[in-house]
């Protein structure tokens, strides 16, 4: 019995929020609608680095409730939240002290969401966490393979070895120092410089600044679903797995969590409205939990920090099926 997993394995179903700079584009850029996810609008377009900045500097959620986000969360019948402290664009939901690059200081908005919203959940008694990039789009030394909008340079290994030391690791204890979260969820770990090694180490770092936390597969080199989970990889850091967009075809006894959007995109897209119905989504609740995971399903907030109507529909709807049939 591992009572360090307790929680997160009886939990079942989590909020997932994909939420930054790119909810000011929403998904269009000179006027035109970009393919492919919204929060990768960046990347996708080749938005120069200080072009993007600009959303940044736009980005003031003045609708944002903590208060109401989480209760709306619970009411659906979940009982954990991910929410981007940093995705690859590197922008930052709190006052971070290594960069200028975040919420308070670069955007007109005044308040730490990351601190409103781990207050919020501690105050309804949901359990909070952080999805934390490791790749970097807007950081000089840590950007160099997925971002064509940088200079090929030199020396990117020892390059990226500091920016894990003097950026990712201050950032990391940051956020477990100021938010005590219970779960860190790492992604951007293709970046082509970091290694196998690098990711047990930043795994180590992370659970000795809290023990009790739990981490994801992505902390290591390896990304997809339930890689480095089975028992054979026992070198692989990560608790547990985590199948992106699909719930795994068997039983599993192995830890995992499959996370989801309700329609194509993560951080919001005004032009899409490809949803899947709410019965679909409560039939991958139950898929997830009758094979042993966890369910871990997406909203993207829009810019001025409400959540998509279509979102709070099958949330609603999701609560009133959990009122039924969920276990208390
Ligand atoms: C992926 C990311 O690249 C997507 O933007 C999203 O965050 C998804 C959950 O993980 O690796």
């Amino acid at each position: 019995f591992d009572e360090r997993m307790a929680w997160w394995r009886d939990a079942r179903f989590g909020m997932f929020i994909h939420w930054g700079a790119y909810a000011v584009p929403a998904g269009r850029y000179e006027g035109k609608e970009v393919n492919g996810i919204g929060e990768w609008i960046m990347h996708n377009v080749k938005i120069p680095i200080d072009i993007y900045e600009g959303y940044a500097k736009e980005f003031n959620p003045t609708a944002f409730n903590a208060e109401e986000w989480v209760t709306r969360m619970k009411n659906a019948g979940m009982k954990y939240m991910v929410i981007t402290s940093k995705h690859h664009d590197g922008f930052c939901l709190w006052d971070s002290g290594v960069t200028d690059y975040d919420i308070i200081d670069f955007s007109p908005y005044d308040k730490d969401i990351l601190k409103a919203l781990s207050d919020a959940c501690k105050a309804q008694g949901v359990k909070f966490g952080l999805y934390h990039s490791i790749m970097d789009w807007h950081h000089p030394d840590a950007q160099a393979d997925t971002y064509a909008g940088g200079e090929p340079s030199e020396n990117n290994e020892e390059r990226f070895a500091d920016y894990l030391e003097s950026y990712l690791k201050p950032q990391l204890k940051e956020l477990v120092g100021n938010y005590d979260p219970a779960i860190l969820w790492f992604d951007g770990e293709w970046e082509k410089e970091f290694t196998h090694e690098q990711g047990q180490e930043l795994y180590q770092y992370v659970r000795e600044l809290k023990p009790g936390i739990i981490i994801n597969n992505r902390v290591d080199k390896g990304r997809k679903g339930m890689q480095g989970m089975n028992k054979d990889d026992s070198d692989y850091a990560g608790d547990f797995g985590t199948p992106e967009q699909e719930i795994l075809d068997g039983i599993s006894d192995l830890d995992w969590e499959s996370c989801m959007t309700m329609n194509d995109t993560w951080g919001y897209k005004t032009d899409d409205r490809n949803w899947k119905s709410s019965a679909e989504l409560v039939r991958n609740l139950v898929d997830a939990a009758a094979k042993g995971g966890n369910y871990l399903l997406n909203i993207g907030p829009d810019a001025s920090g409400n959540i998509p109507e279509a979102s709070m529909k099958r949330l609603e709807d999701i609560g009133e099926w959990m009122k039924v049939n969920g276990e208390a």
